[in-house]
């Protein structure tokens, strides 16, 4: 597997970089470290923002560079990879994805956000009025799906693609704890209506994601990682889908040796999950002043090199986030 950089980097034409200056576009932007929902809902709710909205100009931006997987499905795809806004100060902001404040693009004004389609708990507050679409669905991707069929407007065919590719990353193909029968309903009648093995596809998309040979350990950690504030205390929580975790064992002293060095700009304790999603569980890795307290609240016990393998645990935002907030 392959990925041509000089293709994935991309850059934006000359056309969109006129746009941006124009202080009345709004930027359609994921949660940072962004992973493949995340960059599918940006470009999907841009198009169906603009498609229902004639008047205002949506632009899909993104935090930071796009993971392997979503280069993959770019390049495969031909869809061309959205602005990265690394800072927002100034900019109006319609989020996907996500709501939570450590999630947020930099120099975000929550008073220039519009409002947000997402599918995490709600930890948002407004003094304005906005429009926000939330529901308890696997993918962000999911509830644009249902947005386009209840505005009855057209899906192209791109987009279609996109947002397969973004239910099969974010479901685990079917297998996560937070597949909804409506996001196996919706990802079954997208590969019905492409003509894609899903199962083929999203096989594909796991090897892409993991592509460990070329990853750092610092890849590995921030390929999809979220901050958590808990009663004060910064929790920082990564994980990576493998279609065998026993491929990253070479470079798992180099990770923790990694996570220990972020644990000291800021953080009260670090998880990674190294989640195998043909054996289906999570390898946890656990960097904290109290790792046993940490594993204990997962009942699971940390054996060698600071981890343990939990049969099951697939999801950090069902399974890893509410055991957090509960007892950390
Ligand atoms: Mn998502």
């Amino acid at each position: 597997l392959q990925i041509n950089p000089k293709q994935t980097l991309k850059t934006t034409p000359n056309s969109h970089t006129d746009m941006t200056q124009n202080n009345s576009n709004i930027y359609v932007i994921g949660h940072k470290s962004p992973d493949t929902d995340s960059v599918a809902s940006a470009i999907t709710a841009s198009v169906f923002l603009n498609l229902r909205d004639k008047t205002t100009q949506y632009i899909p931006a993104i935090t930071a560079d796009v993971n392997t997987e979503t280069a993959y499905i770019l390049e495969k795809f031909n869809i061309q990879k959205p602005t990265i806004l690394q800072n927002a100060t100034d900019k109006k902001l319609f989020l996907v994805d996500h709501n939570e404040k450590s999630q947020i693009v930099d120099g975000a004004d929550l008073k220039n956000i519009l409002g947000f389609i997402d599918h995490h708990k709600i930890q948002f507050q407004s003094d304005v009025p906005l429009e926000i679409v939330v529901k308890p669905w696997g993918c962000t991707c999911t509830i644009l799906y249902d947005l386009f069929v209840k505005e009855r407007i057209d899906i192209p065919a791109h987009i279609k693609q996109l947002m397969l590719c973004a239910l099969l990353s974010d479901t685990m193909i079917l297998k996560s704890p937070t597949t909804t029968p409506k996001d196996k309903e919706v990802l079954l009648t997208l590969a019905k209506e492409l003509h894609i093995d899903y199962q083929d596809l999203g096989l594909e998309l796991l090897k892409a994601k993991a592509q460990t040979s070329s990853k750092s350990a610092k890849d590995i950690i921030f390929n999809d990682f979220k901050d958590f504030e808990i009663r004060g205390q910064k929790i920082g929580v990564g994980q990576i889908e493998l279609p065998d975790i026993r491929e990253i064992q070479p470079k798992l002293s180099l990770i923790i040796q990694e996570l220990q060095n972020i644990k000291q700009t800021g953080y009260c304790a670090l998880i990674l999950m190294l989640t195998d999603v043909l054996k289906e569980g999570s390898e946890l890795v656990i960097i904290a002043d109290d790792e046993a307290k940490i594993a204990g609240m997962f009942k699971t016990q940390i054996t060698n090199h600071k981890s343990a393998f939990i049969p099951g645990m697939l999801s950090r935002k069902k399974q890893v986030a509410p055991i957090l907030s509960e007892k950390f």
